[in-house]
């Protein structure tokens, strides 16, 4: 795999240039590294972070250094503004590379200097050209929020431009991973990732296959326009049961979201030739209930020749609010759900 570090020329062989997905500090770019481990076919790779190290480890397409003037390549140890000055200067470079894409996928571990500076800048540098960002937020484990204060301050910080930004938003609670806790620590990461994974491919396949019912790119930038804080769901559940995909996507998900008085839901449902209209409109019903009976509803259908024993959803649910986020941050040692609860 080709590997640059540098400022020089690069032309992606994938002629569509559609899809990216970023690992931004240390965290972020070992999810990125899992993906691609994972297979990301389409996707391109890139890594960006200010420890050289760890840099070099890291397999993907393209690998882009941050700040060896203020940072001497050594990390940020969580100086969050030296990242953002070293964001202002390697800018050009980025967005160079980066704004191309028409989604790009941003990943990084909150509470360190590097992914939470980059995570915010790039989401927002993206945005004023023409490309989606999703901002994958990876939220430190509580015990980290309560005994340290600079972590904190960063998750915090980084949070709340991302919220004000609105968009999609993947953030996903370490503190869940908790349903794993006998596992060992990398495994653990690695299930995470896998869950990540799922969540990009997904995405990926509802735009770039054209269905019976299409939600192509533009369809889903218009949905997400006033959707304000949204989010991804993704399940697959045998055809017999239809009224447990939804719930099974909640039980699923490592995300932690509130619905807020405005939800909106965009459904995208993949299923065999035995697919009928019965299973959809209960489907239908069910994610209405779910997701708080939301106003505007965009559908897309794609059916295969074959007959399937599963139906599969990947749902961008919006009007949300994070929470995590909020219990996290929040006073105290919150109780933590087991599950995803999307009720107001
Ligand atoms: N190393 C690592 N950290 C993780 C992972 N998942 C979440 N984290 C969290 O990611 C947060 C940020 O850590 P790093 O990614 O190492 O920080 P960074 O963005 O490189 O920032 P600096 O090193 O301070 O410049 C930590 O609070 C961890 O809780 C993971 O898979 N690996
Ligand atoms: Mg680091």
């Amino acid at each position: 795999m080709a590997t640059t570090s540098g400022g020089e020329d690069w032309a992606p062989p994938n002629p569509s240039e559609t899809f990216a997905v970023v690992g931004l500090g240390g965290a972020g770019s070992e999810a990125v590294h899992d993906l691609v481990r994972l297979g990301i076919p389409g996707v391109r790779a890139f890594a960006v972070n200010t420890d050289e190290k760890h840099l070099a480890k890291i397999e993907v397409d393209q690998r882009i250094l941050l700040g060896k003037r203020q940072l001497a390549g050594r990390g940020s140890a969580g100086d969050r503004p030296a990242v953002l000055s070293a964001a202002e200067d390697g800018k050009e470079e980025m967005l160079r590379r980066l704004s191309k894409f028409e989604i790009v996928f941003l990943l990084a571990g909150l509470g360190g200097g590097t992914g939470s500076a980059l995570l915010p800048f790039l989401a927002r540098e993206l945005r004023r050209g023409d490309a989606l960002p999703v901002p994958v937020a990876f939220l430190p484990f509580q015990v980290e929020l309560d005994t340290n204060s600079q972590r904190r301050e960063n998750t915090t910080e980084a949070i709340d431009e991302l919220e004000a930004m609105g968009g999609l938003i993947l953030a996903l609670a370490n503190e869940k991973l908790r349903r794993f806790e006998s596992l060992p620590m990398h495994h653990v990461f690695q299930l995470r990732n896998t869950y990540v994974h799922n969540l990009v491919t997904s995405l990926v396949d509802m735009v770039e296959t054209p269905s019976l019912l299409n939600v192509d790119l533009a369809s889903l930038k218009a949905h997400l326009d006033d959707a304000g804080v949204s989010t991804l769901l993704h399940a697959e559940y045998h055809i017999s049961e239809p009224e447990r995909l939804v719930p099974q996507a909640l039980v699923e998900s490592l995300l932690d979201f509130q619905l807020t008085e405005a939800p909106s839901a965009l459904l995208h449902l993949d299923g065999g030739s035995n697919f009928t209209l019965r299973t959809h409109d209960r489907i239908v019903r069910s994610a209405r209930h779910h997701f708080g009976e939301p106003r505007r509803l965009l559908l897309g259908i794609r059916m295969h020749p074959a007959p399937r024993e599963v139906v599969r959803m990947t749902a961008v649910v919006g009007g949300l609010r994070s929470r995590a986020i909020r219990d996290a941050l929040g006073s105290g040692q919150p109780e933590r759900p087991a599950a995803l609860r999307l009720s107001r």
